[in-house]
């Protein structure tokens, strides 16, 4: 019997995949994006499932819905899908989907060339640029962002111990620099990544808590950040970013990167006004700046801005059929 089909945007930011849903939203309950999520994720789970894992999906597919404001002040919200789950916040995703619906008419802000948007983490500001109906580059306002642990020893099966920071940029990330048990991202191949980060995810899981001190929904930490040697001109500094259970971001990560900013301002390294420019394991860019400093709870925090592009390639209907054995996907 088919539970529906849905047409999507297929776009990329940076080289990470962004699938913007445009058919078949749930009515989802809750007066915010947060509480949406919870109940997507209680009684909707099956449709991202269904469009992010193989075989209509892969190990990085990632995609959003967009939905009417929770805020008087906002044009639209972001309910985001991922391998990973719904994150309280994509950088990319939010890319991405700006690009495709701005590109296809389906959202027209109200002031041209911004947006305001609700997104479970809360709520983000965006100004991008258009020339005639291509969107050149979109820049995030994201939610404030803090360093929520500084020198942590983790001890990691296999590995041996690792001096870490966790910092938080709308997901909690474990940030690795390099250090005796790990040369850098460049030293490591991605099979090499890919092995270690859920161990070291684990591990910073048991050892380590975080809880949002705004909303306490939003906890734990779901990405693991490896930093290195630059390979692209211009760049500041290097990410691989690991998250859901076999992917590496293509894209530098918009909330990785804006973890990243929270690090190093909580470290002296970056002052407010200061801009960064983060590159991916294949070396696409995002522009990071420490826009301000705010407060999280009683943390000292940044609000983070996040500028990168992404680019359009096609257009799907895909129907979700459950007389099909893989209606649901699956992982390898
Ligand atoms: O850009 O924030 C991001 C992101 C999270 C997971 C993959 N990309």
């Amino acid at each position: 019997m088919i539970k529906g089909t849905y047409f999507c945007v297929d776009a990329h930011t940076c080289g990470n995949p962004v699938r913007l849903v445009t058919s078949g939203h749930p009515n989802l309950i809750g007066n915010t994006m947060s509480e949406k999520r919870q109940d997507f994720l209680a009684n909707y789970d099956w449709i991202r499932k269904a469009l992010m894992f193989e075989p209509r999906g892969h190990d990085m597919m990632s995609g959003s819905f967009l939905y009417p404001p929770c805020s008087a002040n906002s044009d639209a919200s972001i309910l985001f899908i991922e391998t990973s789950g719904c994150l309280p916040m994509c950088g990319h995703g939010t890319i991405g989907t700006v690009t495709a619906a701005i590109e296809t008419g389906l959202l027209t802000p109200k002031v041209p060339g911004k947006l305001t948007l609700d997104v479970p983490a809360g709520q983000i500001n965006i100004d991008y640029k258009q020339t005639d109906n291509k969107v050149d580059w979109v820049k995030i306002y994201n939610v404030p962002a803090y360093l929520a642990h500084m020198d942590a020893i983790l001890e990691v099966p296999g590995l041996g111990s690792l001096t870490v920071d966790v910092s938080y940029g709308g997901n909690y990330y474990v940030i690795v620099d390099p250090q005796e048990n790990f040369p850098g991202l460049r030293h490591w191949s991605a099979a090499d990544i890919l092995r270690w980060s859920p161990i070291v995810r684990e591990a910073a899981r048991q050892q380590l808590v975080c809880v949002h001190p705004d909303d306490p929904t939003v906890q734990g930490v779901s990405h693991v950040l490896w930093t290195g040697e630059t390979i692209s001109e211009g760049s500041d500094g290097a990410n691989a970013v690991f998250y859901g259970d076999k992917a590496i971001d293509r894209s530098p990560c918009g909330t990785g990167t804006s973890a990243r900013l929270a690090q190093l301002f909580a470290r002296g390294i970056l002052k407010v006004g200061d801009t960064y420019t983060h590159e991916s394991i294949i070396g696409s860019q995002f522009i990071g700046k420490v826009e301000s400093a705010t407060k999280v709870g009683d943390y000292d925090a940044i609000r983070p801005s996040i500028q990168g592009w992404a680019r359009v390639f096609g257009q799907n209907a895909i129907t979700i059929d459950d007389s099909d054995p893989y209606a649901f996907g699956f992982q390898v």
